[in-house]
């Protein structure tokens, strides 16, 4: 009987993985801490501590099922320090005969798992199941589309799936989608549910004060740190979002609020991309709640679509377009990423708290990360490649395959409307309409030119005029094209310098990993010279 070793990776941390499924008795599980996987852009010391504390978790409890498991501690004096290494050494030194392991999620790994180096052992790759669409349905459902909108490719999956479906067939509540009843912008007061909190236990502890021993200089914090490292944490997390979340979750969901970085979303992003829960039974959770009479429609359809819609969908776009789509730069965005994404230090509220909420929390949420620091890059003309480094080191969910078609697809408008119809750019006016940041500002939303003139308005009007050619002939940006071209030349002038003013004074990080992310933000010491203008 062959005797395989079976590498489990730091997001696949799934109980009944195919992979562990058909294993045969005398295989060795391997889970393997290395510092490549920790440093390959510079992860937020939460993210770390998470997946190193759930993957010590799930080892043990694979020992307590009687398995036979390897795990190599990042601190081990043998550890090669990089996943591939760590494999062809433990299946020596246990005398397998075969390495397997389940797909990993990003084209990086997989490139580099077929690349690897002539080795003695045959690699086999096991087919990961942990999503509700396989990549081939959604290559079926891509082929001989000219568009491959999210919401025609939603509609398909709940019909696939029978969730939010009536007995006919039909959508629950005759619509599909009830988006616009989930615009609600910030209310007066608010009183968001406090996440459940996870006493961590020694295995946690010993993570914590490694990771901060290896991973210090980068940017984020370790302070707090309360993410779910089991599944039975996650699946709790899940209870606590329906019961006490989920209720205002459709109503709140595009809010943004100085004060509270969660608001009603799940939290459960996480525990999802590490595989401690399935989609599946985030998504009938949701639905049952809706049942049984506890969740409005609009809030359970708004939530499904997230996990159902978003995030099935942008996995299919990332695997069918990889590597080339990383390439892409419609609109030839050139700049370097402002020092102070890895800082906050800037004046404007809106942009410094959702980098603060992320430095604490390796956390902001789906509107922060679109609407404000994403929307912010997009007016400002950043590269894409900094931009997509910056989201894949700072969120605690953050993977290739779902981060780099938010970011250079949703956010960048890069692929040139391939995966949106239009930018996601706006205004303060959207921003303040939001949220509550304006209030506790600097800067004047209401104020175009100026010394204190919001940053957001010239940018925006700037860059509309920048990308006139490729994006007026859009349906969807006709009205503002028609204003823009309405605007008298001295206005437009005056915003043009403005914008120009402004993104000449910033200080530019000329690319990641260069500088010390951490300590720029304790010493406040940004000063690290303009790489443009
Ligand atoms: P909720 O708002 O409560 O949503 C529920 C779930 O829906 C999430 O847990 C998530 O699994 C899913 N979801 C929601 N929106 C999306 C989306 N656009 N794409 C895929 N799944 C979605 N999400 C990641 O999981 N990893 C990333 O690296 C990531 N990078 C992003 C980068 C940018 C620039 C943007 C705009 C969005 C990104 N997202 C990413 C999507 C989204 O912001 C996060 O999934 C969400 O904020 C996670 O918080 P939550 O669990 O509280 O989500
Ligand atoms: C993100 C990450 C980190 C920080 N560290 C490890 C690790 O030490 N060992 C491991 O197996 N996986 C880690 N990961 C997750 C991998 O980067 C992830 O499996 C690949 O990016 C594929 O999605
Ligand atoms: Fe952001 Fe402008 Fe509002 Fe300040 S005034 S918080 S920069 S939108």
């Amino acid at each position: 009987m062959p005797c395989p070793l079976i590498v489990i990776l730091g997001d696949q941390l799934t109980p009944d993985l195919p992979i562990l499924e058909g294993a045969p008795e005398n295989a060795v599980v391997a889970l393997f801490e290395v510092e490549e996987e920790g440093r390959y852009v510079p992860h937020h010391p939460q993210k770390i501590a998470f997946l190193f504390s759930a993957m010590r978790h799930f080892a043990r409890e694979l020992r307590q099922q009687g398995r036979q498991v390897h795990y190599t501690c990042l601190d081990d004096n043998d550890n090669t320090q990089d996943l591939i290494g760590e494999a062809e050494r433990v299946a020596k030194l246990y005398g397998c005969d075969e390495i397997r392991v389940t797909s990993p999620g990003e084209w990086r790994l997989l490139a580099r798992i077929r690349k690897r180096p002539h080795t003695p052992l045959p690699w086999y790759r096991v087919h990961d199941d942990r999503f509700l669409c396989t990549l081939e349905e959604f290559n079926q459902w891509a082929q001989g589309r000219q568009r491959f909108r999210m919401e025609h490719f939603y509609r398909w999956m709940r019909r696939e799936t029978g969730l939010l479906m009536d007995e006919h067939n039909q959508p629950e509540g005759d619509q599909w989608n009830f988006d616009h009843d989930n615009r609600k912008p910030l209310p007066d007061r608010l009183d968001p549910p406090e996440a459940p909190k996870h006493k961590p236990d020694d295995i946690t502890r010993d993570v914590l004060t490694l990771v901060d021993t290896h991973f210090k200089q980068h940017f984020g914090t370790l302070e707090g740190f309360n993410w779910p490292v089991t599944r039975r944490q996650a699946l709790n997390d899940l209870e606590h979002f329906i019961k006490h979340a989920l209720p205002f979750f459709g109503d709140y969901q595009d809010a943004i609020s100085d004060q509270h970085p969660f608001l009603y979303h799940a939290r459960l992003s996480g525990a999802l991309n590490a595989g401690l829960l399935r989609p599946l039974e985030v998504c009938q959770a949701a639905e049952k709640a809706w049942r049984d009479g506890r969740v409005p429609l609009n809030c359970a359809e708004g939530f499904i679509r997230q996990i159902l819609g978003w995030r099935e969908y942008v996995r299919g776009i990332y695997w069918l377009n990889m590597p080339e789509y990383k390439q892409r730069n419609a609109l030839k965005a050139d700049r370097d990423l402002p020092a102070f994404y890895w800082s906050g230090e800037t004046d404007m509220r809106c942009m410094r708290r959702a980098i603060e909420m992320t430095r604490d929390n390796a956390y902001a949420h789906h509107i922060q990360r679109l609407m404000v620091t994403g929307n912010f890059a997009l007016l400002c003309g950043v590269r894409p490649e900094a931009l997509c480094d910056w989201y894949l080191s700072v969120y605690i969910d953050a993977y290739e395959w779902v981060e780099l078609p938010n970011t250079l697809g949703m956010v960048l408008y890069a692929d040139g409307g391939y995966l949106g119809s239009k930018p996601y750019c706006a205004s303060g006016k959207y921003i303040d309409r939001m949220s509550n940041h304006c209030q506790h500002c600097r800067y004047d939303v209401k104020k175009n030119v100026g010394e204190d003139a919001c940053p957001f308005n010239s940018l925006y009007w700037y860059f509309l005029e920048r990308h006139e050619q490729q994006l007026a002939g859009n349906q969807r940006m006709k009205l503002i094209y028609g204003s823009l071209n309405k605007m008298k030349s001295d206005k437009r002038q005056a915003l043009r310098e403005q914008a120009i003013h402004f993104l000449d004074q910033l200080d530019y990080e000329p690319a990641y990993g260069r500088g010390d992310h951490r300590a720029g933000y304790e010493t406040g010491n940004h000063n690290k010279g303009k790489s443009r203008s």
